[in-house]
């Protein structure tokens, strides 16, 4: 007997996502759940549902718990990163901001409404809690007004993840992270090469901004390396009022991809992301996805830096997205300029959540996650990859 139902179009995405949720599995829930039972002790009497425990330890209820990203375990001890198919780090660094600060608390703002969301999303048809291993590591330990002492610590922490293997998502923290994030990178990469998809209002392609590396600047610096090359790095969604001629003459200079919110639109979202595909991929083994939040529409996002009006909505964003991961290689991607002091009932955390979250969902559609092996790309010697600077 078909539990169609009449008024349901036949081959509609709905009708598709109600049949792959039967093919899920409930194996993790099962643990979760005796595993609450076991650790939270079992419930009161008068409570008739027996999987709920006295101490809250899994996802429900959702306003309850210690807030690491999605609830995931907190990895205290990073050595045992390479355990899990993906690492949650956050990054609270603001000290590259160069008008609103406020990124430094992004991390915390990400992970607080994170635990809104359920593991399973409904048209993919993906259970994470089912389907990979997530630990969040937490903080990397940053300098406050030391934006290179910052970078040191950030390349150092990230390229631990990256060569451990597990499938790193960092929370931003300002734009000046991208260059160390890439730079850690680069540094596990031996001879095979990285591209980038930046998603932006802003270039970020200038040397200096107030004679220091700022979150203006990450592009110049990380397609300095020569595991990054510019012709590799792809900028969707630039434009409006706030892009410095400075780094519009680098863009000039070093040829890397661009189009404009209007471009996007004009071309299509589906020919936009394969000129993204198509750039990023050309001669690289894996892509970096730098997803600055301010991509989309100031009045999606008022919690950022630089909000800038006529960017993607959030649904053309997440478009783009969801056909640049199920079709490259991806090897780490960074959600950056949430600014959570600047928010308004959570709605800019909960786009960084959502974005973290499509990913690591297509990562699953596309076979990347879980990872069965370490991918190809990952040189365990570190390296040398850029010059001093001061
Ligand atoms: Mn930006």
């Amino acid at each position: 007997m078909s539990e169609q139902s009449p008024f349901q179009p036949p081959d509609s995405e709905a009708q598709r996502a109600l049949e792959k949720e039967r093919q899920l599995p409930l194996t993790g829930w099962q643990q979760e759940v005796d595993k609450g039972l076991e650790y939270g002790l079992e419930a009161a009497e008068s409570i008739n549902d027996r999987t709920i425990s006295t101490f809250s330890r899994g996802e429900l209820p959702h306003y309850a718990g210690i807030n690491t990203f999605m609830k995931a375990p907190y990895l205290e001890d990073v050595n045992q990163v390479g355990n899990y198919d993906v690492a949650i780090v956050g990054v609270p660094h603001d000290s590259g901001t160069t008008y609103r600060p406020g990124t430094r608390f992004g991390p915390q703002g990400i992970r607080r409404i994170s635990a809104l969301y359920t593991p399973y999303n409904f048209e993919l048809g993906v259970d994470l809690r089912e389907q990979i291993t997530l630990c969040d590591v937490g903080d990397i330990f940053t300098i406050p007004a030391n934006n290179e002492k910052s970078f040191d610590q950030i390349s150092k922490g990230v390229a631990h993840v990256f060569k451990s293997g597990a499938f790193p998502i960092i929370l931003g923290g300002d734009h000046s992270i991208g260059f160390p994030t890439v730079r850690a990178v680069c540094r596990h990469l031996g001879d095979k090469k990285v591209g980038i998809i930046h998603f932006d209002r802003h270039a970020d392609t200038q040397e200096t901004d107030l004679d220091e590396r700022m979150h203006t600047c990450p592009w110049f610096h990380a397609t300095n390396m020569a595991n990054a090359p510019a012709k590799n790095l792809v900028q969707m969604g630039i434009g409006g009022w706030q892009v410095p001629r400075p780094g519009v003459k680098v863009c000039r200079e070093r040829a890397t991809n661009i189009l404009t919110v209007t471009d996007i639109c004009e071309m299509g979202l589906d020919a936009a992301a394969d000129f993204a595909i198509e750039r990023a991929t050309d001669g690289t083994d894996c892509v970096w996805i730098s997803f600055d939040i301010d991509c989309i529409d100031a009045g999606f996002v008022p919690g950022t830096g630089w909000p800038e009006p006529g960017g993607l909505l959030p649904r053309e964003a997440l478009y783009l997205l969801k056909k640049i991961v199920q079709n490259t290689t991806v090897c780490g991607i960074e959600v950056v300029e949430v600014s959570p002091p600047y928010d308004v009932s959570d709605m800019t955390s909960l786009m960084a959540t959502r974005v973290i979250c499509d990913t690591m969902a297509h990562l699953v559609v596309s076979g990347q996650l879980p990872r069965r092996e370490k991918p190809t790309y990952i040189h365990e010697e570190a390296q040398v990859v850029d010059q001093p600077w001061s």
